[in-house]
C-alpha cells in the first residue's frame, strides 16, 4: 500500500511513524508513506499557502491552487499514463467528516494507494472538497488544531490490518471494535501478583472453556462499558439472550 499525506507541518511526522508496528510494517515494505509539504508546490516568492477568507471574517483559508496541484502531481507521478484511477480515495481529514470507525479502516485497507490531506487553520477552500476529495473523515466529536494528528491515526489503524503487519504472534481478530465486542481481560505471569490471582480458569489448560470464559467477559464489558456497540455485535442466540435478561433486569 502507498498512502501520500499532504500537510503544512511535515515535522509532526517525525516519531510516530518511526516506530513499532509501523516501522516493521515499512520495513517489510508492506506500506510506504510519503509526507508532501503542500508549501512546496506553491510558486510565488512567499510560499503563499493560505489566504483571507472571501466575505470576511476571522483566520485564514487554505488556497486552492497548491492543494490540487500537489494531488495532481502524485496522481501523474504514480499513474503516468492515466489520469489517476476512479477508485483512489483522496481523503481529507476534518471534523466535519463521517466518523472514523473500524470498519472504514478495514475499507481502506483494502486500497492499494490512499491520499490523505491535512486541513488547517479556519478552513480551505470549498473547491478543493467539491472536486478533488473523494471522502472525509473525522475521527471524534472535538476539535485538532489540525488534521496531522488525526491522519496518523487513520494511518495506524489501517496499516496494523495489512497482511503481514501485526506477526504471527499478534493478531487483528479478537481486537476491541474489529469483533463489535471490547477485548476480554489478559493476564501473563507472575500468577499471583501482591494478593491478587489470575482467574482460575485460564491457568485449567480447558481451551474450551477458556474460549468461553473469554467471550462472556468481552460480552460483559462491553454492556459494562459501551451498551451501545451490543446493538451491532454479532452476537449467538445464546449469547443475545444473556444480554438482554442482563439489560431488563
Ligand atoms: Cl480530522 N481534524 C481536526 N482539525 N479536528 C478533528 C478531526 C480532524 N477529527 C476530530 N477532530
Amino acid at each position: 500500500m502507498r498512502i501520500d499525506i499532504l500537510t503544512l507541518f511535515p515535522g509532526m511526522f517525525q516519531g510516530p511513524f518511526n516506530e513499532s508496528i509501523f516501522q516493521r510494517a515499512v520495513d517489510k515494505e508492506l506500506v510506504m508513506v510519503n509526507i508532501h509539504n503542500i508549501r512546496d508546490y506553491t510558486h510565488d516568492k512567499h510560499h503563499t499557502v493560505d489566504d483571507y477568507a472571501y466575505g470576511g471574517g476571522i483566520g485564514m483559508v487554505i488556497k486552492a491552487e497548491p492543494v490540487f496541484e500537489a494531488v495532481e502531481s502524485i496522481i501523474s507521478e504514480v499513474y503516468p499514463d492515466s489520469d489517476g484511477r476512479d477508485d483512489l480515495p483522496v481523503i481529507l481529514l476534518t471534523p466535519q467528516g463521517r466518523l472514523f470507525r473500524q470498519k472504514i479502516a478495514e475499507e481502506l485497507s483494502g486500497h492499494s494507494h490512499l491520499i490523505l490531506i491535512c486541513g488547517h487553520y479556519e478552513g480551505i477552500d470549498e473547491r478543493i472538497r467539491e472536486h478533488l476529495v473523494t471522502d472525509e473523515v473525522s475521527i471524534g466529536d472535538y476539535v485538532l488544531s489540525g488534521g496531522e494528528l488525526a491522519a496518523m491515526v487513520l494511518t495506524d489503524t489501517v496499516v496494523r490490518l495489512l497482511p503481514g503487519a501485526l506477526g504471527s504472534k499478534d493478531s487483528a481478530r479478537d481486537d476491541s471494535h474489529s469483533t463489535g465486542l471490547l477485548e476480554y481481560p489478559q493476564y501473563t505471569r507472575p500468577e499471583i501478583y501482591r494478593d491478587w490471582p489470575v482467574p482460575q480458569v485460564l491457568l485449567s489448560g480447558n481451551h474450551g472453556q477458556i474460549a468461553r470464559w473469554r467471550r462472556q467477559q468481552a460480552i460483559l464489558r462491553t454492556l459494562e462499558r459501551r451498551p451501545d456497540l451490543l446493538d451491532k455485535a454479532d452476537l449467538g442466540a445464546e449469547e443475545r439472550a444473556l444480554v438482554e435478561k442482563i439489560q431488563g433486569s
